[in-house]
C-alpha cells in the first residue's frame, strides 16, 4: 500500500459507508492500527545488530542457527520498494546483497556473488534458503529481484521488471553462485517465496494484480486480485491460485502446508498442496492486525510480523526511516497437538513480542529458532 493510496481507501471508504463508522469503517481502521495503545511486550532483552540494517527478509538454517539475510540500504528503500508503490528506480540500489549472521560469533558475512552474467544488478525483497535433498550442506538460495525496466521505460510508468534468481551456497560459505533467472508474464509483483529442495521449483506471492496504476490499489475494496504462482524453471510459471486478497509472506511447514499472511485484513491463510502444484484453501486464521512476512519454526508454529499501526509505517517511517514505527510479534498455532484445533474457536493466535519502535522500529520479518529460544526480528528500512 502506498501513501496516496491509502489516504483514497480511507476517504473513499468513509465517503461510501460513512453512515456505518460503528460497524463498517471502524473496525477496519482498528485493524490497520486505529487508536491501538502499544503494550511492550518481550522487549528488554534485544541487541541490535547495526551493521545489517534494511534487511527485509531473514531466513534461518536450523541445523547450524546461521541466518540468512536479504539486505538493500535504507536509503533504497524508501525510493524502489515496488511492493509499496515506490518505484525511483534512479534512487535504487542494484548492489543488494545476502548476508549470513552468526548469533554464536556475531560474525557477518556478505556472500559473494558468482557466476551472475546480468548487468541489471540485484534489488532484493523476498527470500528463501533451502537444504538440497542430495546433499542437505548444499543451499538453494530463491530471490526476488526486482530489476529496473530496460530501455527508456520508466519503473513509475511500467513498474518494475521483476524476475527470480536462484543460486546455490554451501552452509557457511562465501559465495552464492548463480543457477537461473525466472521471467515470466505472471511474475507480476512477487514479494515472497518458497522454493522447493532439487532448486528447480517454488511458489511465490505476487503481492499486488497489476504492477502500476488504480487498479493496483482496488484490493482496498474488496476486489481480489493477489495470486500465488508456481514456476518450474523447464515448465515455466502458472497459477496455483489467484483472486486472493493482501497474500504478502508465504511459508511452508515441514509437512507441506502452506501459510500465506494477509496484510491488508490481518489474517493467515491455510492451503494445501495438490498434484498438480495449484493450492487450495483450506482454513483461514483471523488475528487482530495486518501480517507481514511469515516464518515456521521448526515445532510447526507459525510466526509473523505484525503492525500494530500501520498509518505510521506507511506514513511517517517508509520515507524517513530516523522516525520510529510500533512493531509486534504474533504466534499462530495452527497444530492441533499444541492445544488448538484448527476449528476457529479454540485457535491460539498470541502476541509474544510488542515494541513501540524504539526497540524494535518498522518490523517486517520475524524468526523463531526454537532450539536455541532466539527471536529474530528485521526491518525492511531500518535494522
Ligand atoms: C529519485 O531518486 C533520486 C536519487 O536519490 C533523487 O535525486 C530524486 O529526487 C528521486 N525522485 C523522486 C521523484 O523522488
Ligand atoms: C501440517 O501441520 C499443521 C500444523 O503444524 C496442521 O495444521 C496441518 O493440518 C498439517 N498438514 C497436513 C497435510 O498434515
Ligand atoms: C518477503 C517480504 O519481505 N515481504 C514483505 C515484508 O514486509 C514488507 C513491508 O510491508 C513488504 O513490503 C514485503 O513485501
Amino acid at each position: 500500500m502506498s501513501r496516496p493510496s491509502l489516504l483514497n481507501f480511507i476517504a473513499i471508504l468513509i465517503a461510501v459507508f460513512g453512515g456505518s463508522w460503528e460497524f463498517f469503517v471502524k473496525p477496519r481502521l482498528q485493524i490497520m492500527g486505529y487508536g491501538r495503545e502499544i503494550q511492550p511486550l518481550n522487549n528488554q532483552q534485544c541487541t541490535k545488530v547495526p551493521q545489517l540494517p534494511a534487511c527485509e527478509k531473514i531466513v534461518l538454517h536450523q541445523p547450524s542457527g546461521l541466518l540468512y539475510l536479504a539486505c538493500s540500504t535504507p536509503l533504497s528503500r524508501t525510493h524502489w520498494t515496488p511492493a509499496v508503490g515506490r518505484l525511483n528506480e534512479t534512487g535504487a540500489s542494484f548492489d543488494d546483497y545476502v548476508a549470513t549472521y552468526d548469533p554464536k560469533t556475531k560474525a557477518i558475512t556478505r556472500l559473494k556473488v558468482k557466476g551472475f552474467e546480468s548487468t541489471r544488478g540485484l534489488s532484493l525483497h523476498g527470500m528463501d534458503v533451502v537444504p538440497s535433498s542430495s546433499n542437505p550442506s548444499d543451499l538453494f538460495v530463491y530471490l526476488v529481484n526486482h530489476r529496473a525496466p530496460l530501455g527508456n521505460l520508466l519503473a513509475k510508468d511500467v513498474g518494475a521488471d521483476s524476475v527470480i534468481e536462484i543460486f546455490k551456497t554451501t552452509v557457511g560459505g562465501q559465495t552464492l553462485t548463480h543457477i537461473a533467472t525466472i521471467q515470466d508474464p505472471i511474475v507480476i509483483a512477487p514479494n515472497d517465496i518458497v522454493g522447493s529442495a532439487d532448486g528447480k521449483s517454488f511458489y511465490f506471492t505476487n503481492d499486488h494484480g497489476a504492477k502500476v496504476g488504480l487498479i493496483r490499489e482496488l484490493d482496498l475494496l474488496g476486489r481480489a486480485s493477489t495470486s500465488v504462482v508456481y514456476c518450474h524453471v523447464e515448465q515455466g510459471c502458472k497459477y496455483a491460485i489467484e483472486n486472493m486478497q493482501g497474500n504478502n509472506g508465504i511459508a511452508r511447514a515441514p509437512n507441506g502446508t502452506f501459510y500465506i499472511a494477509n496484510c491488508l485484513h490481518g489474517g493467515l491463510y491455510v492451503l494445501e498442496e495438490r498434484k498438480d502444484n495449484k493450492l487450495q484453501l483450506v482454513d483461514y486464521l483471523k488475528a487482530d492486525r495486518g501480517l507481514d512476512n511469515l516464518s515456521v519454526d521448526s515445532e510447526g508454529f507459525v510466526w509473523a510480523a505484525a503492525f500494530p499501526n500501520i498509518f505510521t509505517l506507511l506514513f511517517k517511517h517508509f520515507s524517513d526511516p530516523s522516525i520510529p514505527s510500533p512493531s509486534s510479534a504474533l504466534r499462530f498455532s495452527a497444530n492441533p497437538s499444541h492445544g488448538a484445533t484448527t476449528g476457529k474457536e479454540n485457535l491460539k493466535v498470541e502476541r509474544l513480542f510488542e515494541d513501540d519502535g524504539s526497540v524494535a522500529s518498522g518490523i517486517t520479518s520475524v524468526v523463531y529458532d526454537a532450539q536455541r529460544k532466539l527471536l529474530f526480528l528485521s526491518g525492511k528500512s531500518d535494522s
